[in-house]
């Protein structure tokens, strides 16, 4: 099955907004034919309290599902829960009372999340004139993220109107932007139910991805199965979004599950408990220090930190799968406001400096919203896990270089290779005796998350072998090394017995077999012909420690143990290290 195709399980979302008793349930009936109150006391009130649902087809064949909201303003929490994953809006007004207290609210909270699409609908045409509350409302909405909006003049109770608004409704659906069926799938829940014979049922708007029955999702720290999946009361076999969806889950009972919950695709995003965000403009009014935050179904406490400008930064106190780029919801429990937020990081770097807060929200402010500001981010973690990246909501931006499992910032990988030579010499000037540093000192001289960066990072001729980068240019063929460890194994019993020419000669070991063992630090070239292990000079000097100082050449060459042959250049490579010291007579002492 094609899963782009807008038939998978096609159908477009909306919810209702508006002033309680305005009309929005009986609108939605009249358009659907289905009962969107739910509950038995809503109904003998008359009062919709919690989220309803139904749906219907249109004429065009498109289908759509109706997220119904409570107007009351005791339940602003459960329509903020219906609005928060839907994109697009039915701002319902009534012909005989006009732009109202919730509908205000309504609209500034479709405003604070950035919803586009919206569709007035003025009810109770057959109890007054709706030309100037159209006209009004219109108006009004201009102003706000919806902007122009087309209003239709209903009445659910004679019906009139109605086909026009489910001709309107179809030009905006037309309109929707197509969502992405291949994102990962984030399904807020808005309902958690049992069924019997079938299980623990959650339901939810799916805004963006594909859910299909045997998929794994992750619902918190735990793994769940989808048993099933059931779209507008038929089972099917995937739901692609924009879509309602009702999912049989395996793996959890139904007392873990609360609206606000998520079901997430594994590895895909990321919990998180600060953010820095973005609100639409530096505030007029002080900032709520405690405002609530929504998010899909979720409602959950904050802390809020003014960093500069228009950023803030906020401390949660529940972890969310959030990422950059998503729209939250800032609600003043105390005061009637809402305000609209762009997550701009979920993984903000601690201030602790005086003055980092400001300078933090400086940053924010100079960084495009957005997929552009994925370099500016990049650049400033410089290395991360490019699935960690992903998670956050950025893209992998032009230039970054991708090394295993991780992401550079553009530049970084040749800077950090172009240190490796430097790390190599240092240590080897340390431990003379050593191929070359072990790859965890690399990780640690160039500051690394992982110790698997290192093959990455180093370059020709240096090369990792048996877990140390060394130079591989020093390399030496099989034969070539035997005899090499041969006179590195007697060399260990006597350090100054330097093998003759012929007997090199006779090892296969000429000029570039000698200069490829010092390079590699096997060896180390005293004078012409003559080679003795690293770490001599410590041995060497050991020995003329135990002479009177000053010492001749001759008393030197004894307590060695070796020809005039070796001693004679010994001696004056021991002086140019500042081992020991030519004084005028030519002897020497110990510096
Ligand atoms: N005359 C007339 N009455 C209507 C019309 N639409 C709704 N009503 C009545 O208005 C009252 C409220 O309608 P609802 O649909 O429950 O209003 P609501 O906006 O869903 O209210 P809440 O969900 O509580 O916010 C009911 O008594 C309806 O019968 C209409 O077009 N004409
Ligand atoms: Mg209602």
């Amino acid at each position: 099955m094609d899963v782009t195709a807008p038939g998978a399980s096609g159908m477009d979302v909306i919810a209702t907004a508006g002033h309680v008793d305005h009309g929005k349930s009986a609108l939605v009936r009249a358009l659907t034919g289905m009962e969107p109150d739910r509950w038995a006391e809503e109904r003998r009130r008359g009062l919709t309290i919690d989220l309803g649902f139904a749906w219907t087809r249109l004429s065009s064949g498109r289908r759509l599902a109706v997220v119904d909201v409570p107007g009351h303003e005791r339940f602003v929490g459960n329509m903020l829960a219906g609005v928060g994953s839907v994109p697009a809006a039915l701002v319902v007004v009534a012909a005989d009372d006009g732009w109202s207290a919730q509908t205000a609210e309504h609209v500034s909270v479709l405003d604070a999340l950035g919803v586009r699409h919206a569709l007035l609908a003025v009810t109770k045409s057959d109890l007054a004139d709706a030309a100037p509350v159209l006209a009004d409302v219109r108006e009004r909405l201009a102003a706000t993220s919806m902007g122009e909006v087309p209003g239709v003049a209903v009445s659910s109770v004679t019906g009139a109107g109605v086909p026009e608004l489910a001709a309107a409704l179809e030009r905006l659906l037309a309109g929707l932007p197509a969502p992405d069926a291949a994102a990962p799938v984030r399904l807020w829940i808005d309902r958690a139910f049992t069924i019997t014979g079938a299980g623990t049922v959650v339901t939810g708007t799916l805004a963006a991805g594909t859910v299909a029955a045997g998929d794994r999702l992750v619902l918190g720290d735990r793994e769940v199965g989808v048993r099933g999946v059931q779209s507008l009361g038929e089972p099917v076999e995937r739901a692609t979004a924009t879509a309602r969806v009702a999912v049989n889950l395996r793996g959890v009972a139904v007392e873990d599950l609360s609206r606000g919950d998520a079901l997430l695709t594994p590895g895909a995003f990321r919990l998180t408990d600060v953010v820095d965000v973005t609100l639409d403009a530096p505030p007029e009014d002080p900032l709520p220090a405690e405002p609530v935050v929504h998010v899909g179904s979720a409602t959950v406490g904050a802390r809020l930190r003014p960093l500069d400008g228009a950023a803030v930064r906020l401390r949660l106190t529940r972890p969310l799968p959030l990422r950059v780029g998503d729209r939250l919801l800032l609600r003043d429990p105390g005061a009637r406001r809402v305000l609209g937020a762009d997550v701009r990081d979920v993984d903000p770097p601690e201030l602790r400096r005086r003055g980092a807060a400001r300078q933090r929200g400086a940053e924010l402010a100079a960084q495009p919203v957005g997929d552009a500001g994925a370099a500016a981010d990049l650049a400033r973690r410089r290395i991360v896990r490019a699935a960690d990246f992903a998670a956050m909501g950025w893209p992998a931006p032009a230039g970054a270089t991708e090394l295993g499992p991780w992401l550079l910032a553009p530049g970084l990988a040749d800077e950090l290779g172009a240190r490796v030579p430097d790390v190599v010499a240092r240590y080897r000037r340390l431990r003379p005796l050593e191929p070359g540093p072990p790859a965890e000192v690399v990780r640690r001289a160039l500051d690394l998350p992982g110790a698997d960066l290192v093959p990455a990072l180093v370059r020709e001729p240096l090369m990792l072998r048996e877990g140390r980068v060394v130079d591989g240019a020093a390399d030496l063929p099989p034969q070539v090394q035997r005899a090499v460890d041969a006179i590195r194994a007697r060399l260990v019993l006597d350090p100054f017995a330097a093998p003759e020419a012929p007997e090199l000669v006779a090892a296969g070991l000429g000029v570039r077999e000698l200069a490829a063992a010092v390079r590699g630090g096997q060896l180390v070239k005293i004078g012409e012909g003559v080679y003795l292990a690293p770490g001599v000079d410590g041995v060497a000097r050991t020995r003329l420690g135990t002479l009177a100082q000053p010492f001749t050449l001759s008393q030197a060459r004894q307590a060695w143990g070796t020809s005039r042959r070796v001693a004679v250049p010994l001696m004056e490579w021991l002086d140019a290290r500042g081992v020991t010291e030519r004084l005028p007579d030519n002897s020497r002492r110990l510096r």
